[in-house]
C-alpha cells in the first residue's frame, strides 16, 4: 500500500491541532520505529504498515504486515531513504502472519533483525534474520528463537558488550496468555484481570554472543511505583502495555514503554539492564491514531525521539513515523513532549 504524497494544509489533526512534526516519509505507511546509529548513519526499523481487509479489533488483527523496508539518513532533518524490501513473511519458513514491530542489532560483524510473527498456530514468536548491511536483504533462521513468545523485542547493547532483548506485549500481545510457562490458547484476551494485583510486566533475556538465542530464560522486568511497589495492574496511566525500549543516559538504564489503552508512551529508571525500574513520568502525550510505539536514540550531540501517529490516512491501521528532539532535565527527568504544537 502506498501512502498518498503529503498535500499542503494537511498538518493539523482531525480536532483541528497543529502536528509537532511531519511525517518521515510519505510512500509507504510505517510503525513503530526502533532507531539506530551504524557507522555513524541514521537506520530506522519499522514495521510497514498496509491497508489489509481484516476489521479493527482489540487484538490488533487489523495489522496485518507483511514485511520489512528500513528508512536511513544521515542525520534527522536529511533527505530519507526508503530501502527496497529487507524481509517478507513468505521467506519465514515458521511464520504465518502479521509482521509487527522489529528491531535490529550489529554484533560480530553481522546485522540482526529481530522480528515478532505469529506461528502456523497463530501464537506470536520472535524470529531472527542476518545481514551483512544494515538495510538487508536478511536471511532468517528457519525456526523462531527458541523460548521466545510475544511481540515487540527490542535488543539493547550494554557498554560492557553483553545484549538484551526486551519484549513483550498484552492483550493483542498476547503476554498475558504466558503465565504459566505454555501457551494457553483460551487465556485471557486482554490482561490478568486482577487490577489490585501487580500488572504483567515486560520480560528480558541476556543474548547468547552469537545473538540468535537467549542465554539465560526470560524473567520479569519489574516496574515499581515511587514507594518501591510493583505498578498495578489496575494503573492503567502507567502500566506496561508493549512497545519496550532500553537506553542508557549518564550512567542510568532508562525503560521506556506504552501505556496502550491509555495511550502514553512513559519511562522508568534504574541502575541495572535488569531493573528494578522506577516509574518516572511521561515521554509523549497520545498521537492521534490508537497505538504508541517509540524509539530513543543519540545522533549528532541531541537525543531524539522516533514515534508514529496517524497523520497521513487518519486510520490506525495506517502509522507515518516521525522524529522529535527529546531533552532531559538537570535532575535526568525527560520532559514531557505533547505530539501538538
Ligand atoms: O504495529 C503492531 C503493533 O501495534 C506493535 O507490535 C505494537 O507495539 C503496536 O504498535
Amino acid at each position: 500500500t502506498s501512502a498518498p504524497e503529503k498535500a499542503e494544509g494537511e498538518a493539523r489533526s482531525p480536532d483541528g491541532r497543529v502536528y509537532a512534526s511531519q511525517p518521515l516519509v510519505s510512500e509507504i505507511y510505517t510503525a513503530d520505529p526502533s532507531a539506530h546509529v551504524f557507522n555513524g548513519r541514521l537506520y530506522v526499523y519499522n514495521s510497514h504498515d498496509i491497508d489489509g481487509p481484516t476489521p479493527e479489533d482489540d487484538l490488533g488483527a487489523h495489522f496485518e504486515m507483511r514485511d520489512y523496508r528500513v528508512l536511513s539518513m544521515d542525520r534527522v532533518g536529511a533527505p530519507v531513504t526508503v530501502h527496497p524490501v529487507a524481509l517478507d513473511v513468505s521467506q519465514v519458513p515458521w511464520a504465518s502472519r502479521q509482521m509487527w514491530a522489529p528491531d535490529a542489532a550489529f554484533k560480530n560483524g553481522t546485522y540482526y533483525l529481530y522480528f515478532p510473527a505469529k506461528d502456523k498456530q497463530g501464537v506470536f514468536r520472535m524470529g531472527v534474520a542476518t545481514s551483512s548491511s544494515p538495510t538487508g536483504p536478511f536471511t532468517p533462521d528457519p525456526q523462531p528463537i527458541p523460548g521466545s513468545f510475544s511481540i515487540d523485542p527490542a535488543v539493547f547493547t550494554d557498554e560492557d558488550g553483553a545484549s538484551y532483548m526486551y519484549f513483550g506485549g498484552i492483550w493483542g500481545g498476547q503476554l498475558q496468555r504466558w503465565t504459566t510457562g505454555n501457551y494457553q490458547a483460551n487465556g485471557s484476551k486482554t490482561d490478568l484481570g486482577r487490577p489490585d494485583q501487580p500488572a504483567l510486566m515486560p520480560k528480558i533475556a541476556r543474548m547468547d554472543a552469537g545473538m540468535k538465542t537467549f542465554a539465560e530464560a526470560p524473567r520479569d522486568v519489574q516496574i515499581l511505583d515511587e514507594a518501591g511497589k510493583p505498578i498495578l495492574g489496575g494503573d492503567t496511566d502507567r502500566r506496561f502495555f508493549e512497545a519496550a525500549w532500553m537506553h542508557r543516559y549518564n550512567g542510568k538504564y532508562y525503560l521506556s514503554y506504552s501505556t496502550g489503552d491509555t495511550h502514553y508512551l512513559v519511562y522508568a529508571t534504574g541502575d541495572s539492564p535488569y531493573g528494578p525500574f522506577t516509574y518516572r513520568g511521561r515521554i509523549l502525550e497520545p498521537v492521534d491514531g490508537w497505538t504508541t510505539h517509540h524509539s530513543i536514540v543519540e545522533h549528532d550531540g541531541k537525543w531524539w525521539l522516533f514515534y508514529a501517529d496517524t497523520q497521513l490516512s487518519g486510520e490506525t491501521r495506517l502509522r507515518n513515523v516521525k522524529v522529535t528532539e527529546l531533552f532531559y532535565n538537570p535532575d535526568g527527568t525527560i520532559r514531557t513532549l505533547s505530539p501538538f504544537k
